[in-house]
């Protein structure tokens, strides 16, 4: 049993060792890095093309700085929306689990540079990361110019019968002649034609040699009586810009309607910089374009799989909440400069099987975190009561103990309170959230509403164990149900917001915010972080008071701006 211990022991400080992301040495210099481009640009029309920059496992190509990128030979930067914002996408282009970065640029301003033309054999990108690294990638491609044609219907032309156009076809040294639908596509509309409608068999794509004179060509085609219409083929736009929705993070504004982010954020020393946030959470997703991290923001790695059976967007509202980037788009975080990770509750079981185990999860974290840093629960558990009386997961006693192994660490762990609507003072619960029966030293978090006096959402947990409270409702954060942007079409995955995320689980992050604002000053200013204990009595005694039936207690809402004076 013993020897048996000590393997585990050894396998996990072997992970402790490999898996942070954290440190790490900074690099210099330049960086090559796989590019994509389309194989063969078309050389006529208007719009943009795009080029896809790969992360590697040494560069995290989200990182590089849109406004730095250049086209070689011709210095085209990016190309950006009205307004000014660059076009960039953040997606995992070749599904390796790492995002990537796709840039657009202007067609016409790399034909006026002499970047694209007939005799271009390859485009080349640099641009900068931020520690200074230059990164440079490029891609073959073969140029071409394809049109949009359509021949005129009483012609007939079809696939198998190009005879009333085979003489224009020669004229123009035409490379390739697609239907622009497939046969089959065609069938069934005819079968269900209108009498006048279009005849959308007569539709091509018209591929030409790179070096075709593009005016030249369209003029003599438009002039031509076979033909209808005949264009460049269009471009692929980009999706739209996602819009600021900063000004909808009402639980962010001064008090009392919020905690006064907007107070800390001005102070670079409580911005979260060099400080470790992480969340117990099922699944998340890091790709999001306002999050920005891989998976090496999972702890857990292969030990804790992260649980995959429920949809990845609650983490996600989650870590938007606490470290959205600050890029004047989407939502900004309230500590946007902390690194955010999350770990599994599930635990992956030497038989092969995995076991739900929070304690096995937080206890393995006591092995990577130290003092200053914050572990957020994104858990509840049934309570005494059954059913969904849901209730604090320290309700859990090897989750109790787990804390307090944190907590005497110098972690400070926030515990969302749980949405079964539970008095946890009451007999049933045996003294075990009365903190002189027994005290994990967690910051439990109630639910209050977006409105003031911040009074108690119905669902949330109350007692006097609940030491603060959070907007329960109407929060505006990254992911969730996709009701501000994005619903909830998989495509969207990466673009969706919400402006209903809520519950404890939306509380939880708006206290975990100010927790690491607080101890990011206070690192900042050379100061030794907070207890839990300390945290807690601060955050209570500078919050904005509870509203409503007082009697039933979630606590006050943190307000920084008053608990950054205290502690200035
Ligand atoms: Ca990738
Ligand atoms: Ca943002």
């Amino acid at each position: 049993m013993r020897k048996r211990l000590m393997c585990v022991l050894a396998a996990s400080l072997v992970l402790a060792g490999a898996g942070p992301a954290w440190a790490g040495a900074v690099p210099e210099g330049t960086a090559t890095v796989p590019v994509v481009a389309p194989d063969s640009p078309n050389l006529a029309g208007l719009g943009q093309l795009g080029l896809t920059i790969l992360s590697t496992a040494k560069v995290d190509a989200t990182q590089i700085d849109p406004g730095s990128v250049t086209l070689k030979g011709g210095g085209i930067g990016i190309a950006r929306w009205i307004g000014g914002q660059p076009l960039t996408v953040v997606t995992d282009a070749n599904s390796d689990g790492r995002a990537d970065l796709r840039l657009f640029f202007d067609k016409q301003a790399m034909r006026d540079a002499g970047v694209l033309s007939a005799a271009t054999t390859e485009l080349s990108v640099s641009g900068l990361l931020p520690d200074g690294r230059t990164i440079t990638g490029s891609d073959k491609v073969t140029p071409n110019v394809v049109l949009e044609i359509k021949f005129q219907e009483n012609l007939g032309v079809r696939a198998n019968n190009l005879s009333a156009v085979q003489g224009l076809l020669r004229r123009h040294d035409a490379v390739q002649l697609d239907p622009l639908l497939p046969e089959q596509t065609l069938a069934a509309i005819s079968g269900a034609a209108v009498a006048g409608a279009p005849d959308m068999a007569s539709w091509y794509h018209l591929t030409l040699p790179a070096k075709a004179n593009v005016d030249k060509v369209l003029a003599d085609l438009t002039a031509s009586p076979e033909v209808a219409y005949a264009y460049p083929a269009p471009e692929a736009a980009p999706p739209p810009a996602t819009p600021d929705f900063t000004s909808m993070q009402g639980y962010f504004r001064p008090a009392a309607q919020g905690i006064d982010a907007d107070f800390s954020r001005r102070d670079s020393r409580a911005r979260g910089t060099g400080m470790r946030v992480v969340d117990l959470e099922y699944n998340w997703n890091p790709f999001h374009e306002d999050i920005g991290l891989t998976w090496a923001s999972d702890l857990g790695g292969t030990q804790f799989p992260r649980y995959t059976g429920f949809n990845d967007e609650h983490g996600t509202a989650v870590f938007g909440e606490v470290v959205a980037r600050d890029n004047g788009f989407g939502v900004t975080g309230g500590v946007p400069n902390a690194a955010m990770f999350g770990i599994s509750p599930i635990q992956r079981l030497s038989s092969g099987g995995t076991s739900y185990r929070p304690a096995a999860s937080l206890t393995f974290l006591s092995t990577i975190l130290t003092r200053g840093d914050t572990v957020l629960i994104e858990q509840q558990t049934v309570g005494p009561n059954g059913g969904t009386r849901y209730v604090p997961l320290e309700w859990i006693q090897s989750v109790f103990d787990a804390f307090r192994v944190l907590t005497n660490l110098g972690v400070v762990v926030v515990e969302t309170g749980a949405n079964g609507g539970e008095n946890l003072d009451a007999a049933i619960f045996q003294g075990r959230f009365n903190r002189s029966v027994r005290d994990s030293g967690a910051i439990i978090v109630g639910a209050g509403t977006s409105t003031t006096p911040h009074s108690r959402l119905s669902f949330s947990s109350y007692g006097s164990r609940v030491d603060v409270q959070g907007w329960g409702q109407n929060i505006t954060t990254t992911g969730s149900n996709g009701n501000l942007q994005g619903g909830t079409d998989p495509a969207n995955i990466n673009i969706r917001y919400t402006r209903s995320f809520g519950g404890t689980s939306g509380a939880g992050p708006i206290v975990t915010s100010a927790v690491v604002a607080i101890q990011s000053y206070l690192r900042a200013t050379g100061r030794s972080p907070m207890t839990a204990s300390q945290m807690s009595s601060l955050l209570k005694s500078t919050g904005t008071p509870q509203g409503g039936d007082t009697s039933q207690r979630i606590g006050p809402l943190p307000n920084l701006r008053a608990a950054l004076t205290a502690v200035a």
